[in-house]
């Protein structure tokens, strides 16, 4: 048997960021110009090959509240089973930036209803609150280049 040798090239390449998106440690990010529903966010970047984005890292969720000015979706929900954060890459939620009293569901307020879906306050020091997602705000998507 002849010897061979396999050379399997880099497992990521160190393409650039698309025009238009910004890049931030071997991600690249574009905050949308318009809003949406959370399913509408999602689709939207799904479409641009990429995902709404998932936060795993202090330094990310910094370079996040620098790129959003106002309330934000972000790729984090428990619609599938209440209480259990999911991120939409499948990842279960560990690092954690909830705002005081967040998630609370609504708190049982009719006014609020059901809140599956997870926001960046820019408002409020940048955490995250749970809100239904029907509302409509902009939202940033990530992808790997
Ligand atoms: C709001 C949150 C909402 C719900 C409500 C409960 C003032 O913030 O946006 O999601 O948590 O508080 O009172
Ligand atoms: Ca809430």
């Amino acid at each position: 048997k002849k010897n061979s040798l396999l050379i399997v090239g880099p497992i990521r390449s160190y393409k650039t960021c698309p025009v238009g998106w910004s890049s931030f440690n071997h991600s690249c990010y574009l905050l949308s110009e318009s809003f949406g529903s959370w399913d509408a966010a999602r689709r939207d970047c799904r479409g641009r090959e990429a995902d709404l984005v998932v936060i795993d890292s202090p330094e990310e969720e910094e370079y996040l509240t620098r790129l959003t000015k106002t309330p934000t979706w972000i790729g984090l929900h428990d619609k599938e089973e209440e209480g259990k954060w999911k991120w939409v890459d499948g990842t279960p939620l560990i690092l954690k930036y909830w705002a005081d009293g967040q998630p609370d569901n609504g708190g049982g307020n009719p006014l609020w209803g059901e809140e599956d879906c997870a926001q960046i306050r820019t408002f409020d020091n940048t955490l995250w609150n749970d809100i239904s997602c029907r509302n409509s705000l902009p939202w940033v998507c990530e992808k790997i280049p």
